[in-house]
């Protein structure tokens, strides 16, 4: 039986959730494991629904101040899922304690945060992990082995959309994800995060990017207890939103293709529409995640007089990874599966000591994406990425 580790997770609300079911699934599903989770301590500020949480996801201890669990001699792997404006002082702080760290998307709110984590870990000498679960998608890597393995040609296309519309009623409150202080940015780091870590894993570096931001609905009502308020607006209180809604940019990857990226809350009737295609000189290939144990695939080596797109359902545990933990061919998995796998990398990597990707370093590249569209979308010109 493999050793265990004690974890520590910040967050117990929607990524608290899914992060929770992925270390209680692990050691279940992939026996393999080299290190297996406990489930030690959640965190989260209010004591009573922290409790709670803990009980549902099947936590042992609780604990209402970050800093007293990265402190905790107990802890040896800190999971972060809050917004983003606590990742980095949690991250150096638990660094500075020598845990490994597994921090959600996008790994920080600044390029300056982000090269700050890197260096903690690295001083540390620490596994640092950022939570981009689509990479770990079976038809995800599919993608990538028929790509690695030259099935597509060169490439010259990426184009890429998620789509969101959570958010179109105006009178959906003044949320933290609408709000820059804390959650960084709007769609572009919420959704744009995930575009930007798929396109970088498949079709490699961007070297330049032209793009433009648009928040839709500029006031919302600011929710009871907290802070920020405009003016009364009929007797409701409404406060700025200081995040994008919306962000469109095209990129030049250093291979020489080209990609378009847009992400919205505004896409009325797409709930988490989720979907990239690539066309390269001798095939093409489209996934969304809608329908995530399919990939679309066109393979000039496999055509014959009946052309065209043919849809195959990845779920071969001989050939798609991941997939022998689970069911048998054809039984299909889904959106929570990708979080177990990543947690299953994760652990390992803890063992070897070696951080899986998306390393901290890809979370800070995919953040230098993020600022330059800022940027762009600021100044009206092409920028290049600081990496
Ligand atoms: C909300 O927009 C959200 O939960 C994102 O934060 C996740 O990263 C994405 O996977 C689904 O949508």
């Amino acid at each position: 039986m493999a050793d265990t580790i004690n974890v520590g997770l910040v967050g117990y609300k929607f990524m608290g959730k899914a992060h929770s079911n992925g270390y209680r699934q692990v050691a279940h599903f992939f026996p393999d494991v080299k290190l297996r989770p406990v489930l030690h301590t959640l965190c989260g500020r209010d004591a009573e629904a922290v409790r709670a949480a803990a009980d549902q996801f099947g936590w042992a201890e609780v604990e209402t101040d970050w800093r007293r669990l990265v402190a905790n001699p107990a802890i040896g792997l800190v999971d972060i899922s809050t917004p983003g404006d606590s990742h980095a002082p949690i991250a150096i702080a638990a660094a500075a304690n020598g845990k490994h760290i597994f921090c959600e998307k996008p790994l920080a709110n600044t390029l300056e945060e982000a090269r700050q984590m890197i260096a903690a870990a690295q001083s540390a000498g620490v596994v640092g992990m950022v939570n981009f679960n689509y990479r770990r998608v079976p038809a995800v890597q599919l993608a990538k082995r028929l790509i690695e393995d030259g099935r597509l040609g060169t490439i010259y296309h990426w184009r890429a959309v998620y789509l969101q519309d959570w958010i179109m009623d105006p009178n959906f409150p003044l949320v933290w994800r609408l709000q820059k202080d804390q959650a960084g940015s709007g769609t572009l780091g919420d959704l744009g995060a995930h575009i930007v870590d798929l396109a970088r894993m498949l079709v490699g570096e961007i070297t330049t990017i032209t793009g433009l931001t648009e928040t839709f609905i500029k006031q919302r009502p600011v929710l009871e207890g907290t802070t920020g308020g405009l003016g009364a607006a009929g007797g409701q209180q409404m406060g700025e939103v200081t995040v994008d809604d919306a962000a469109l940019f095209l990129a030049r990857f250093a291979s020489g293709a080209v990609g378009t990226f847009e992400v919205t809350r505004f896409a009325k009737g797409r709930t988490n529409f989720n979907s990239f295609e690539i066309n390269g000189s001798k095939g093409s290939l489209r996934f969304n995640l809608e329908r995530m144990n399919e990939l679309e695939v066109l393979l000039e080596d496999e055509q014959t007089d009946v052309a065209g797109f043919r849809t195959v359902l990845v779920s071969n545990g001989s050939v798609h990874p991941y997939w022998n933990a689970w069911w048998p061919a054809g039984h299909i998995i889904g959106w929570e599966h990708t979080f177990t796998h990543t947690i299953y990398d994760l652990l390992n990597g803890v063992a070897e000591g070696v951080s899986p990707a998306a390393t901290f370093e890809d979370g800070l590249r995919c953040q230098a994406v993020l600022d330059a569209v800022e940027r762009s979308a600021g100044s009206k010109q092409w920028v290049e990425p600081e990496y």
